[in-house]
């Protein structure tokens, strides 16, 4: 996917929420999760023969609940409805303020919780699950070894992880360091696919940043936004998408893995093909026994969602086509014509996934947080919605004059760190989305326990 250089990280994806029967006792909603077990292969078939994807969830071989009972999501989201004005939405976020709360898969982790710790690290899921995320984000891009790990970007160990403090690792890099000379910033680029698995997991996780007018490599390694902390930079245990599922399945959560766009020329090393790195995730996770209506699988690239759905269709059924097209006015314009969101569905794509701006307008006449166009169209066109990502935008008083990428379509009416829960409400009230990729959890569990919302194809006015 595209990086997009905002201040001196990458900003970019996401991807989605998970899924499974729910049962309610009492008042208190206690999320179930399908869990494959020796069987799976059996419970696929039928599932692939299935139509609808509000019949996913009916084929549950065995029953798992989230690990997490106790889900803290710390003081942020009171921070937040406290900055409101006053409102009947501000009343109720308010009224629930000591109710318990649970794991719900409208919550989707980015990266683990990389507003404080560095993403895609064990550390950074176990961060997320505490903060009631119930789907868990794993970025693959593959080593030399083609073996497959969680990194946003398959050229990104630079900016996130510690490898160019690292004399002999450094040295591997596609580019090695480039001090900063003049106008011209420090630059390097590190890939997955320069080194080993073995040399991978011999890596940090860090903030994902970088410090443009370093001079020495060690220099590099540090930028990160004030908004940010570098108080969990103790060395982030790196993760193999292996690793990955095995965390997150010991967590009793699903699963959402993006296919990185390769950034070297497929096939890479003259023989690996595109379809096999597709394979290879889909593997290793029926490797692991895992339910498939527990995965959902991601990519920017229509064709790779488009390969699992006609491939693998147990595991395509809920892949989700996250969409920058959106990104350019005329790609928007492409994006969001009905005959297009049309023809993504008629290939079987169920699950659509644009930014969050481009889900969102604001009606002039009362300065509302309304849907837009794309989001009426995609609805239209009968396919489900997720998006991405909440809480990478520092205080939102400053995303109009920083003109943060996230706001676009907001700046004229966001103003402060309160109105987050406005555009979140927008979002799973009026757009009905299915779940929000968030950098920090915590806010969205928040909003959907408060509100009930289950996420995936749980939640009956979006199933
Ligand atoms: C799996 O299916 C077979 C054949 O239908 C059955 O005999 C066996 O008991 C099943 N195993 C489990 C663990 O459900
Ligand atoms: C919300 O926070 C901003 C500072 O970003 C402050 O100016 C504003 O008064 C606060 N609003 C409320 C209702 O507390
Ligand atoms: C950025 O690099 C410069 C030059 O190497 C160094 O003087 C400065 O301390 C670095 N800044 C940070 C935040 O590390
Ligand atoms: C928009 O659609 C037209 C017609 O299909 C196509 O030629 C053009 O390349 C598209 N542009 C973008 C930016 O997607
Ligand atoms: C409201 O105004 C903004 C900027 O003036 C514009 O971009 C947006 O499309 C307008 N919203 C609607 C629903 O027309
Ligand atoms: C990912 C990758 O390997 N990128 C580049 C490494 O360097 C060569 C030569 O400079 C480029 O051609 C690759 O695209």
């Amino acid at each position: 996917m595209l990086l997009r250089p905002l201040l001196a990280f990458c900003s970019t994806a996401f991807a989605l929420a998970a899924a499974a029967p729910a049962a309610i006792q009492g008042d208190q909603q206690t999320l179930v999760l399908a869990r494959a077990d020796a069987n799976s292969t059996a419970g696929s078939t039928a599932l692939a023969t299935e139509r609808g994807p509000s019949k996913v969830f009916s084929v549950p071989p065995s029953i798992i609940v989230p690990k997490v009972k106790n889900v803290q999501v710390g003081e942020r989201p009171y921070f937040l409805v406290s900055n409101m004005t006053d409102s009947p939405l501000k009343k109720r976020l308010e009224s629930c303020s000591e109710d318990p709360l649970r794991v719900t898969q409208f919550s989707i982790s980015h990266r683990g919780a990389a507003l404080q710790f560095p993403e895609h690290t064990v550390q950074g899921v176990h961060a997320a699950a505490r903060q009631g995320a119930g789907v868990i984000e794993c970025d693959a891009s593959f080593t030399k070894d083609r073996k497959l790990v969680c990194r946003h970007s398959q050229c990104d160990l630079h900016t996130s992880t510690n490898i160019l403090a690292i004399p002999e690792l450094a040295a591997k890099c596609n580019q090695t360091f480039v001090p900063a000379s003049g106008n011209k910033p420090a630059s390097a680029q590190c890939c997955t696919s320069d080194i080993t698995l073995a040399e991978f997991k011999s890596l940090c996780g860090k903030q994902d940043g970088f410090n443009a007018s370093a001079t020495r490599p060690e220099d590099f390694l540090y930028g990160t936004p004030a908004w940010r902390t570098e108080l969990y930079d103790t060395c982030g245990e790196l993760m193999t998408h292996q690793d990955y599922i095995r965390e997150v399945d010991a967590l009793g959560l699903s699963f959402t893995t993006e296919a990185k766009a390769p950034v070297v020329a497929m096939p890479f090393q003259g023989e690996y093909t595109q379809d096999e790195f597709l394979d290879q995730i889909v593997d290793e996770f029926k490797q692991a026994n895992v339910h498939p209506s527990r995965v959902w699988l991601q990519s920017f690239r229509l064709s790779d969602v488009v390969y699992w759905v006609q491939k693998h269709p147990d595991f395509g059924r809920q892949a989700i086509f996250l969409d920058e097209r959106t990104d350019t006015p005329e790609g928007l314009v492409n994006a969001t014509a009905l005959s297009t969101m049309q023809s993504i569905a008629a290939q079987g794509v169920q699950i659509i996934a644009p930014a969050f701006p481009w889900l969102l307008t604001v009606d002039n006449a009362t300065n509302e947080i309304v849907p837009s166009e794309y989001a009426k169209n995609a609805k239209e066109a009968g396919l489900k919605i997720i998006t991405w990502s909440l809480e990478r935008s520092g205080p939102l008083a400053k995303v109009a004059s920083g003109k943060d990428y996230y706001y676009t379509t907001l700046w004229s009416v966001i103003k402060s760190d309160g109105q987050l829960m406005d555009v979140v409400h927008a979002l799973a009230s009026k757009v009905k989305v299915l779940g929000m990729f968030s950098d920090w959890p915590a806010t969205v569990t928040y909003y959907a326990n408060c509100f009930g919302l289950l996420g995936g194809y749980q939640d009956p006015d979006r199933n």
